[in-house]
């Protein structure tokens, strides 16, 4: 029999999954934010979550509880909005799910069965941030992150990371692929596949790394070409999006939501992490490269491009906004879905042509305090020749 508990839970369940999302009152003209999120752990079915069966499940505990819904591949498909979400299980262990709702701000509700990918990886522990690609070749990828203990280090953190491949049609039938291999890094995260072919080849945005934390010498978002994408092999990455020292990319930077074909650009919204007292901060930025070459980059606006704020800057990983997914619709509008602190899923607004607008007309980082002071003293001189013509 089914727990009486299980139907006063099932009340709050739909209760959050009807509730109605908002624009917010914050206002930067660029995109707007909404007041809740779009993906929590509450989100997750109860029947994930509890043994709904009375004599088995006599208290109604949690037998198998979800910490939290987070990084969040994104993709349109027949006009409804699909999240592939980490969800991360109270073992600590990621696993994806889909997520579907038919206006993109809220209503999102998880499929009954999570992801299940072929299991063809013994070593892999887990398995995390999967960006979904719709590839002119007819299939839609998803790369994610295929995390495995280093062997060669006691260290019990000490892990390895590397690009996992998969390949779908519909989200339900799943594919795996050989892990990327990187010839001349050692580890991968923030891998993702460019939408269409490069000069023939497959085109992967990368983040070579030394370690499993550190980036090291990596420069910055590397970028690379491969024949074979069921056996893919990198053997040059060019780096697109450098590091640069006193810049919201100091530490380190990844690729985030699959580069959107705008008429003057890719773009592409990155996250940036740099080192602070109270620990790692991490921040979105948006860069443009060239339709043709995808791997220059031609619109470099300065600074940061949307922060974790009030509510969002608290969770299990605090300070932290980070992005894996993005819909741009064939009219223009633009769904940014960005988690906040590991912990919960959002989505902002905007459209293609004011993100090129920011991305051309937001003045470069001048890079020095006295030239900033600069640039921002010629933006006050023509704002106050203008305010006192009133
Ligand atoms: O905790 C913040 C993020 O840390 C990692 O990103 P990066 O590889 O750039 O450090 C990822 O593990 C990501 O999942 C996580 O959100």
């Amino acid at each position: 029999m089914i727990h009486s508990r299980y139907y006063e839970e099932l009340k709050k369940y739909e209760e959050l999954i009807s509730r109605k999302n908002r624009k917010s009152d914050f206002y930067n003209g660029i995109f707007d934010r909404y007041e809740n999120p779009v993906l929590t752990r509450e989100h997750a079915p109860l029947h994930w979550r509890y043994d709904l069966e009375e004599e088995t499940n006599p208290w109604f505990m949690e037998r198998l509880g979800i910490n939290a819904v987070m990084n969040s591949g994104a993709i349109e498909l027949n006009g409804k909005f699909y999240l592939v979400a980490r969800v991360e299980g109270n073992d600590r262990k990621s696993f994806f799910a889909v997520a579907e709702s038919d206006n993109g701000i809220d209503g999102f509700r998880f499929w009954d069965y999570p992801v299940c990918l072929p299991d063809t990886c013994p070593e892999e522990t887990n398995a995390y941030d999967m960006r979904l690609t719709k590839h002119e070749d007819g299939f839609i990828y998803g790369v994610f992150c295929s995390e495995s203990k280093d062997l060669s280090n006691p260290d019990l953190s000490a892990a390895v990371a590397q690009a996992g491949i998969v390949r779908t049609k519909d989200l339900k039938t799943w594919e795996r692929l050989d892990n990327l291999k990187t010839l001349h890094s050692p580890q991968q995260r923030n891998v993702l596949l460019h939408p269409e072919f490069v000069h023939g080849n497959y085109a992967f945005y990368t983040r070579p790394m030394d370690g499993f934390i550190d980036t090291g010498s990596g420069g910055g978002i590397g970028f690379g070409l491969c024949e074979d994408i069921e056996h893919a092999v990198i053997d040059e990455e060019v780096i697109t999006s450098r590091r640069v020292y006193h810049t919201l990319t100091e530490a380190k930077n990844g690729a985030g939501a699959v580069p959107i074909k705008g008429k003057k650009c890719w773009i592409h919204i990155a996250h940036g992490v740099r080192n602070t007292a109270a620990g790692l901060r991490y921040v979105l930025y948006v860069f443009g490269t060239d339709l043709k070459s995808p791997e220059k980059v031609i619109a470099e606006p300065s600074g940061v491009f949307l922060v974790p704020l009030g509510k969002e800057r608290v969770g299990d990983v605090s300070n932290v906004v980070f992005t894996n997914g993005a819909i741009a619709r064939e009219n223009g509008d633009v769904y940014l879905y960005y988690a906040s602190c590991d912990t919960r899923m959002h989505v902002a607004t905007t459209t293609v042509e004011k993100l090129e607008d920011y991305l051309f007309h937001t003045p470069k980082d001048a890079r020095r305090t006295a030239d900033c002071v600069k640039q921002r003293c010629e933006l006050i001189d023509r704002n106050m020749e203008l305010l006192e013509r009133v």
